[in-house]
C-alpha cells in the first residue's frame, strides 16, 4: 500500500557521481533520495557467464537488514567491470569483453543495461526505486520539529492506516518491531511482450498484465481448495522471472524472501525509425515493452540480471546460483501410491499386493499423518502399525520403498522426546515476547522448529538416524508438508510475521524460506544417515529458490476437476523454468472424486510429468487404480507401464537437469525459440527435446489440436511409428485409450522393452532405442546409466553416459564421458528407425571385436518403420550398426 503511492514518474534517486569507487569485484557509488536525503549504497557487478547483480542497501543502516543467506551455492565469482565514462551526468560501465555495458544516469538515477549497442532492460526507468530506511521508533525520536508534528493526532492515524508500526489483519496484529522497511523497484524489459516465471501461482504460462490490487504474490500459503486462475501465492515461491522474444530470453533474479508482489504490464510503445528524409522520420514503430516492478516487505534489494542470451543459457545462469537438481535415486522416478491414508500394515500389504495382482508397476506406497502415534512425527500408531520394520521388510523384499510424512510443527507434549529436547535446546520460533511461539496444527497446540538456525538444521537431521528414528529402515523416505508454515487459526493460516527466529530476525523476512530450510534439513538427515553413500529422496510442498537441491516438489491441495489437470501443465512448466524439475502434482486430484475418466486422462498426463504421485484426500473414496472396472485399470496400467518404459529416457533428461540445469518438462518456445507461435502454448509441451505430449484434459474428448511447430522438422506418431504428414496445427483424433505424444525427427530414444513391478525389477531388462529420422535422415541421443541410488556416480565415477548417432544410414554408440565407468550386462535388444525411406537389403551389426553379424530385420513399408530385433549389443561398448 505505501509502494502503490509512488506512481510512475522521475525518480527522487540521484547518484553522487563523486562517490564512485572501482574494485575488482564491483563498482560502488551512492544513490541519494532528494527529499529524505537518506542515502543508499549501490554495488554493481559483473558475474561470470553473463550475470549481472545489482544490490542496493542503505549506506548506514540503524541495524543490519536481512540478506538471503544459504540459497546462493557460493559466493560468485565476479569479473571486473571498467569504468568507460565518467561525467555529463553518465557513469558508463563496460564488461572486460566490451560486450555488456552499464548505463547509470545519475539524475534521475537509472540502470540501462546494453548488449553489443542493443538495450535489453533497465532499472527505475519508470522511477519506482522505493526503499524505506530504518527508523528509531516513534517513541525514541528526539522531539524535533517534524517529529512533533508526526506526533499529531491526525498524522498519527494516517500511519497506523499505512502499517507502518503495526498493521491488523482480522484479528491479528502485527506488531512491527523495526519499523517499516520495504523495498521496491521496476525494470523494463524492452523489446519483450512475453514473460513466464515467478511460481507458484494457480495460472497461466504467460504471465498476464496486473491492474491495481491484483499484483502476482510471492507468499508462501497453505490453501486448501485453491481456486484456479488466481495471482495469490500458494506454498511456494521462485522469484525469478524470464522474459523472450525470438532473439533472446533474459531473465531477473529478485533475491528476498519477505513478501513479495510483482505487477507487470506489457504495452507497444512508439519507436522513432532513425532515418534520412523528414518524411520518413515521422514513421514509427511498435515495439513492445514489458515493465516489472517488484516490491518487498523487507530486506534489501539484491537482484540478478540473467543475460541469457538463450532460454537455456539463463536456466545455467540461475543453477550457477543456486545449484541444479538434484539427481533422484532411480525409484523416485516411478509411480507413487499416496492417499490420506493408508489406515495399517494390513491395508499397507493389501494395497501393495493389489498392484502384483493386477499388474501394475508402482515403487513407493505412502504413509501420511494418521500413521504417527497422535501426529508427533518419527513415532508410529502403536495400534496399526505394530511392526513397522517387518512391514518395511515385507515391501524390500517387493523391492519397494516407503514415504512418510515429517511435518514441521511439533506436538506441545513434555513426554515427546523430540518435544522436550527441542524445548530444552530453544530451537523453536519465538512469538514477539520472547516465548515460544504456539500455534495450533495437526497435533492440536504446536511449537515450530527453527529451520533457519544451522545447529537446528543439524539437530534436526540427526533425527533420521535408523537409532533415534525407531521403526525406520533405508527403504523409508520423506515427505515435508504444512511447511508454508502452515498455522491453523494463523493470519492466513500462516505464522505471525512479528515470530522472532535465530539471529533475531522476525519472520516476516524469512517466510518465503521456511519450507526450503525444512527439505534442506530432511535431505541431509538421509544423505547422513547412510553415511553420505544413498542419495536422499524428500518431498517438500513449501519451496523457494535453490530448492531443487533438495528434492522434489508438488503442487499441493489440487480438486478433482478437469480445470485442474489442465492447469497443472503451466503450473509444472513455471516450477520447472524456475530450476525445480522434479515437480508434480496429485493424480487424479487430491480435493473430491474424480469421476473415472477424469482418472484416467490424469494418469496418461501424469506418466509423463517428472514427479508422478496418485493421491487423495481423507474424505475421497478410495481410488487405487483397479478400482474402475476392468476397461479403465486396463487403460491407467497401460499408462503406468509406458511411463516405466520411458525410464531410461527420463534417467537421462535428469541427469542433464543435474548438470547442465536443462528442465525436464518444458514449455514448447523453449525448444523453438524462434517460432511465435509457441510462446503461449501451454496445453502441451516438451519432454526433454525427443517428446512432445499433449494430454487430454476435456472429457469425453474426440479429437484434440495439437500443434507441432518447425515447418523443417518432422514428427512421428510415438506409438504408431508413423510420420506426421504436417507440422503446424492438426487435428489429431483420440480415444480413452492414451493421450497424443509426439517423437520429433532427429532424436534417438533409449526406452527399456518392457516394465517391470518396480524399478528395481527392471534393472536387467534389455533397452529399445527409438530412433526418429530428420530431413537429413539423421539422429542423435543419449542414455545415462548408474546404480539408480548412490552418490558413486559422483564420488568414483561410477556412471555410462552413452550416445548414440544415425547418420549416413549407420547407427553408432560411443561414449560421451570417458571419465565415466559402470559395469552392466544390459544389452540394446530392438531398435526402431523411423522415417526410414526404403527396405534395405541387408543389415549388419559390428561391435567393438571388428565382428560383424548380420541382423533380423522388418520392414514396414507403410509407416516407414524399420524394425531390428535380437542384437544383443552391450549398452557399456562401442559398436555400429549398418543398413544397406
Ligand atoms: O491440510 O497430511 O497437501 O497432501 O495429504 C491437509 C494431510 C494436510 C495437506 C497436503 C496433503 C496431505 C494432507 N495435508
Amino acid at each position: 500500500r505505501r509502494q502503490k503511492r509512488l506512481h510512475p514518474g522521475k525518480s527522487l534517486y540521484r547518484v553522487l557521481l563523486d562517490s564512485v569507487t572501482l574494485s575488482d569485484e564491483n563498482v560502488k557509488f551512492q544513490i541519494i533520495h532528494e527529499e529524505n536525503k537518506v542515502p543508499l549504497q549501490v554495488e554493481i557487478c559483473e558475474i561470470e557467464g553473463n550475470i549481472f547483480r545489482l544490490k542496493i542497501d542503505e549506506a548506514s543502516p540503524l541495524k543490519a537488514r536481512y540478506k538471503v543467506p544459504d540459497v546462493l551455492i557460493k559466493e560468485p565469482t565476479t569479473h571486473r567491470l571498467f569504468i568507460s565514462q565518467k561525467e555529463a551526468g553518465i557513469l558508463m560501465l563496460s564488461s572486460v569483453s566490451e560486450d555488456y555495458k552499464l548505463q547509470v544516469t545519475a539524475n534521475p538515477f537509472q540502470v540501462e543495461l546494453q548488449h553489443k549497442g542493443e538495450t535489453v532492460l533497465s532499472m527505475n526507468s519508470n522511477g519506482l526505486l522505493y526503499f524505506e530506511h530504518l527508523q528509531p521508533p516513534p517513541c525514541d525520536r528526539k522531539p524535533t520539529a517534524e517529529n512533533k508534528e508526526a506526533a499529531s493526532d491526525s498524522l498519527k492515524e494516517k500511519q497506523e492506516d499505512l502499517g507502518l508500526w503495526q498493521e491488523k489483519f482480522g484479528s491479528f496484529l502485527d506488531i512491527k518491531a523495526h519499523g517499516p522497511s520495504s523495498v521496491g523497484t521496476d525494470f523494463t524489459l524492452h523489446g519483450f511482450d512475453h514473460v513466464y516465471g515467478i511460481p507458484q501461482h494457480t495460472e497461466a504460462l504467460l504471465l498476464k498484465n496486473t491492474s491495481d490490487g491484483d499484483a502476482y504474490r510471492l507468499y508462501n500459503l497453505d490453501i486448501f481448495g485453491h481456486k484456479i486462475h488466481d495471482k495469490i501465492g500458494i506454498y511456494g515461491s521462485v522469484p525469478l522471472l524470464l522474459a523472450h522474444k525470438p532473439n533472446r530470453t533474459a531473465g531477473i533474479f529478485w533475491l528476498n524472501s519477505s513478501e513479495t508482489l510483482v505487477d507487470i504490464s506489457t504495452k507497444a510503445v512508439a519507436e522513432h525509425m532513425l532515418s534520412g528524409s523528414a518524411a520518413e522520420a515521422a514513421k514509427q514503430r511498435a515495439v513492445p515493452q514489458t515493465d516489472v516492478r517488484w516490491m518487498s516487505e523487507s530486506g534489501i534489494i539484491d537482484v540478478f540480471l540473467l543475460m541469457g542470451p538463450t532460454a537455456f543459457d539463463v536456466f545455467k545462469q540461475f543453477a550457477q546460483l543456486t545449484g541444479t537438481q538434484a539427481l533422484p535415486p532411480l525409484f523416485s522416478l516411478g509411480y507413487h501410491q499416496c492417499r490420506w491414508n493408508y489406515e495399517d500394515e494390513q491395508d499397507v500389504k493389501a494395497v501393495d499386493d493389489g498392484f502384483d495382482e493386477h499388474d501394475i508397476p508402482y515403487d513407493v506406497i505412502w504413509l501420511d499423518i494418521e500413521h504417527t502415534d497422535g501426529k508427533r512425527y518419527f513415532t508410529w500408531d502403536k495400534k496399526k502399525f505394530q511392526n513397522p520394520r517387518k512391514m518395511q521388510e515385507h515391501l524390500r523384499k517387493k523391492k519397494r520403498k516407503l514415504v512418510v510424512i515429517v511435518d514441521p510443527h511439533i506436538k506441545i507434549d513434555p513426554t515427546y522426546t523430540l518435544y522436550s529436547q527441542a524445548k530444552d535446546k530453544g530451537y523453536f520460533v519465538k512469538d514477539r515476547n520472547g516465548q515460544d511461539f504456539e500455534g495450533i496444527c495437526w497435533p492440536g497446540s504446536s511449537c515450530y522448529l527453527d529451520f533457519t538456525n544451522p545447529e537446528v538444521r543439524k539437530w534436526y537431521a540427526d533425527q533420521f538416524t535408523f537409532k533415534t528414528y525407531k521403526g525406520s529402515t533405508n527403504i523409508l523416505f520423506v515427505w515435508n508438508d504444512m511447511n508454508e508454515p502452515s498455522v491453523f487459526k494463523g493470519a492466513e493460516l500462516t505464522m505471525q510475521k512479528d515470530a522472532v527466529h535465530y539471529n533475531n530476525w522476525e519472520h516476516r523476512e524469512v517466510h518465503n524460506l521456511y519450507g526450503f530450510y525444512q527439505q534442506m534439513a530432511t535431505a541431509e538427515g538421509l544423505i547422513k544417515r547412510s553415511s553420505g553413500k544413498e542419495r536422499p529422496f524428500v518431498l517438500t510442498r513449501s519451496f523457494f529458490a535453490g530448492s531443487q537441491k533438495y528434492g522434489a516438489v508438488w503442487t499441493g491441495d489440487n480438486t478433482a476437476e478437469w480445470g485442474y489437470l489442465k492447469i497443472s501443465i503451466p503450473m509444472l512448466l513455471t516450477i520447472s523454468m524456475a530450476g525445480i524439475s522434479f515437480c508434480g502434482a496429485d493424480v487424479g486430484g487430491f480435493i473430491g472424486d474424480p469421476e473415472p475418466e477424469l482418472l484416467v486422462r490424469w494418469y496418461q498426463a501424469g506418466a509423463y510429468q517428472p514427479f508422478f504421485r496418485g493421491h487423495s484426500n481423507m474424505e475421497s473414496k478410495r481410488r487405487e487404480p483397479w478400482l474402475f472396472g476392468e476397461k479403465n485399470t486396463q487403460i491407467i496400467r497401460e499408462a503406468i507401464r509406458e511411463r516405466y518404459v520411458l525410464l531410461p529416457y527420463l534417467y537421462t533428461l535428469f541427469y542433464r537437469a543435474h548438470t547442465a540445469a536443462e528442465p525436464v518438462m518444458r514449455p514448447l518456445w523453449i525448444e523453438f525459440p524462434g517460432k511465435i507461435e509457441t510462446f503461449g502454448v501451454e496445453n502441451e509441451y516438451m519432454l526433454g527435446n525427443a517428446l512432445l505430449v499433449h494430454p487430454v484434459t476435456e472429457r469425453e474428448a474426440k479429437a484434440v489440436s495439437v500443434l507441432l511447430p518447425g515447418s523443417e522438422e518432422i514428427w512421428y506418431d510415438f506409438r504408431k511409428f508413423e510420420r506426421m504428414e504436417d507440422s503446424g496445427t492438426l487435428k489429431i483424433p483420440v480415444t480413452l485409450e492414451n493421450i497424443p505424444v509426439f517423437q520429433r525427427g532427429g532424436t534417438v530414444i533409449p526406452l527399456k522393452t518392457t516394465a517391470g513391478k518396480s524399478t528395481e525389477w527392471m534393472i536387467d531388462i534389455s533397452y529399445e532405442l527409438h530412433v526418429a529420422l530428420d530431413t537429413e535422415a539423421c539422429a542423435i541421443g543419449e542414455l545415462y546409466l548408474d546404480d539408480g541410488h548412490s552418490f558413486q556416480y559422483l564420488h568414483k565415477k561410477q556412471f555410462l553416459y552413452r550416445k548414440f548417432t544415425f547418420h549416413k544410414n549407420v547407427l553408432s554408440s560411443s561414449c560421451t564421458d570417458e571419465s565415466g565407468k559402470y559395469h552392466t550386462t544390459c544389452v540394446v535388444e530392438r531398435v526402431i528407425v523411423l522415417g526410414f525411406e526404403q527396405q534395405p537389403t541387408f543389415v549388419t551389426a559390428c561391435s567393438k571385436d571388428g565382428k560383424g553379424k548380420e541382423v533380423v530385420f522388418m520392414y514396414n513399408t507403410k509407416t516407414s518403420a524399420l524394425t531390428l530385433e535380437n542384437l544383443a549389443l552391450s549398452v557399456d561398448a562401442d559398436w555400429q550398426i549398418y543398413i544397406n
